[in-house]
């Protein structure tokens, strides 16, 4: 039995009370921190690496972005399936799904909204209050934008913050969707955050990760971006999935690759296929685990399929 991920509005109070309490549990045996852990090592690499020359760029800012989250949402799945076999992770439509009112935030599942001023998250199950508390937080350092910043310095906030709407004000259209899925090219060199500017260099992958943007787009940081911007606070750093709700913006995400695939069956599902030095090719071990490829992951139905 392949296990089924599905759009959380159509999970039932049982299926969330068991989702959220394999989270906590993982929480308290250590694997969802260095999870956390994990992330910043490799995203902090991958944006100091992003003009290339400094190693390989794993997850973030190149074709690596999907294979490599699909690969680290397993991880978590997995691990949570060790708690309750019954658990998948669950997906949030931000096209569709856009209100702070959403079941999304409801006390039962994610919490709500930081409270004024310290923006602490003092609802749900992943409040401080609650007994969710974070023990690898990093806030960025230096000159450079926040967004395209390796350098990060310790946070010593041990609770959740979100600050909904405050530095992007709206969440994902469908026409922004589907603009991007129709991109026939999965990602074009340098293969970094530069890709397929403009009309005719394409990258899917660039387009959905928000660092490119049709002309007729007024902003960039669309689409994964402006899903981490709009929920704000931890979601907007390296340090993003401190707030679960990152993992159900990702499954989005990764279930996303596949619309696109099935799509456009008939174009290259990643790239490079050759080596190349800055970035992951298809049959590249993906760091920091060295078990799977981009090929290993192209496919996820041997995995879970989609609801
Ligand atoms: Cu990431």
């Amino acid at each position: 039995m392949v296990p089924v991920r599905k759009n959380h509005l159509h999970m039932t109070a049982v299926e969330k009370r068991r989702f959220i309490r394999a989270v906590r549990r993982v929480k308290e045996l250590g694997i969802y921190d260095e999870l956390v852990r994990i992330h910043i090592q490799i995203n902090s690499g991958d944006y100091l690496g992003k003009d290339g020359g400094a190693g390989k760029r794993w997850g973030h800012m190149g074709p690596g972005l999907f294979p490599w989250h699909r690969q680290y949402l397993l991880i978590l799945e997995r691990a949570l399936q060790q708690v309750d076999p019954a658990v998948t992770i669950p997906y949030w439509d931000w096209t569709q799904d856009q209100s702070p009112d959403s079941p999304l935030w409801a006390d039962n599942f994610m919490g709500g909204n930081g409270r004024p001023g310290d923006r602490r998250v003092m609802t749900g199950p992943f409040a401080h209050c609650n007994g969710w508390k974070l023990n690898i937080s990093v806030v960025p350092v230096g000159p450079e934008h926040p967004a395209f910043n390796g350098n990060y310095t310790a946070d010593d906030r041990d609770y959740l913050v979100r600050d909904f709407g405050t530095v992007n004000p709206a969440l994902p259209t469908v026409k922004e969707l589907q603009d991007t899925l129709a991109l026939t090219v999965y990602d074009t060199p340098p293969y970094n955050y530069t890709s397929g500017y403009g009309t005719e260099a394409q990258s899917l992958r660039n387009h959905l990760e928000g660092y490119a943007k049709f002309p007729w787009e007024a902003n960039l940081g669309k689409l994964h971006g402006a899903g981490h911007t709009w929920i704000g606070g931890h979601m907007l750093y390296i340090g993003s999935p401190n707030d679960p709700a990152f993992f159900l913006h990702h499954c989005f995400i990764d279930k996303l690759w596949s619309v696109w695939q099935q799509t456009h069956p008939n174009v290259p599902h990643y790239l490079p296929v050759a080596e190349h030095p800055d970035v992951p090719s298809l049959n590249t071990k993906l760091a920091p685990w060295y078990s799977m490829t981009p090929a290993d992951l192209l496919d996820h139905s041997s995995f879970y399929t989609y609801a």
